[in-house]
């Protein structure tokens, strides 16, 4: 992916940056979400898409290493004062629906969101979602989306199976064919968000291709390591966990799905 592709030839990605958004694309840098931040501290007004083909210093949460090599996508989406600074987080599910959506517009199938930020397919992981948030000198709020996807290469050694798109589509598929889509999937639903006020259609959405629902998984991290069943996600996005007969809430941890999950369409609908 190049500067030539991504601005010439590329009616569609021009298309995909209506709505007054821009896009900077860069061969190598450390991180997407970094150069958004700079961005934002610089002055940048948002609606600012940065892309690079591949990062020396990718970051997942906790400053966890991303690895990030050429094919792979490797984007972050920068919003100034998108929602009150409470709702910022929801832009995770907003991303993650857009995500998920923009797989499938390619023809993916049997893809899945796992709380909080990833996108699983037969429970290997194709993606990652990273929200970061930094206060303007002025006042206001930056909000960084950076989404990291596996479009040609899975990285070996993370402590769970990863997959790439190229291998779940058995074709090339080129970060700038999910990128256009991607932008354009994001743009509808912050439309359909619209700064907090629509967030139960979003989150509703979400749901509906979330991994676990009514099953049960295991947190770990966050406030702390326990199993129960994934009830539902309450009215800011955070997980309700049953267990022992009581809904407890779960602001932020690692889920791991456990057995006879459904790891398909089909299978899911089968399963009600
Ligand atoms: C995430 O963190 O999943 C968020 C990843 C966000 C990456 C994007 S790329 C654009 C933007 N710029 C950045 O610097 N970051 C964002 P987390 O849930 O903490 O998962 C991290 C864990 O996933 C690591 O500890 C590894 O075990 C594993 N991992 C690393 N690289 C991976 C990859 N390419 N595919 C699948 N798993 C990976």
């Amino acid at each position: 992916m190049t500067d030539e592709n991504i601005r010439q030839g590329v009616s569609p990605v021009e298309r995909a940056l209506e709505g007054g958004w821009r896009l900077e694309h860069f061969a190598t840098i450390g991180s997407t979400n970094d150069e958004a931040r700079q961005r934002a501290l610089a002055g940048d007004p948002g609606r600012l898409w940065i892309v690079a083909d591949e990062q020396t210093k990718g970051r997942g949460r906790l400053g966890r290493i991303w690895t990030s090599p050429p094919g792979n996508l490797h984007a972050s989406a920068l919003l100034i004062d998108p929602a009150p600074i409470a709702q910022a987080s929801e832009i995770g599910f907003v991303a993650g629906l857009a995500l998920h959506r923009a797989v499938a517009d390619l023809g993916a199938r049997n893809f899945f969101l796992k709380w909080p930020n990833d996108l699983i397919w037969r429970g290997a992981k194709v993606a990652g979602l990273l929200a970061e948030g930094a206060t303007l000198p002025g006042g206001g709020f930056a909000c960084v989306m950076g989404i990291g996807v596996n479009c040609s290469v899975a990285p070996e050694g993370a402590p769970y199976p990863t997959a790439a798109l190229s291998s779940v589509l058995g074709r090339p598929v080129a970060p700038v064919e999910l990128f256009e889509r991607l932008a354009r999937r994001f743009a509808e639903a912050l439309a359909v968000w619209r700064a907090g006020e629509g967030f139960a259609e979003i989150r509703a959405a979400w749901l509906e291709v979330a991994a676990g629902v009514g099953a049960p998984i295991r947190i770990s991290g966050g406030d702390g390591g326990r199993e129960g069943i994934f009830e539902a996600l309450d009215s800011r996005g955070r997980l309700l966990l049953r267990r022992a007969g009581r809904l407890e809430i779960v602001e932020a941890g690692d889920v791991k799905l456990l057995d006879g999950q459904p790891d398909s369409d089909a299978a899911r609908k089968a399963a009600g």
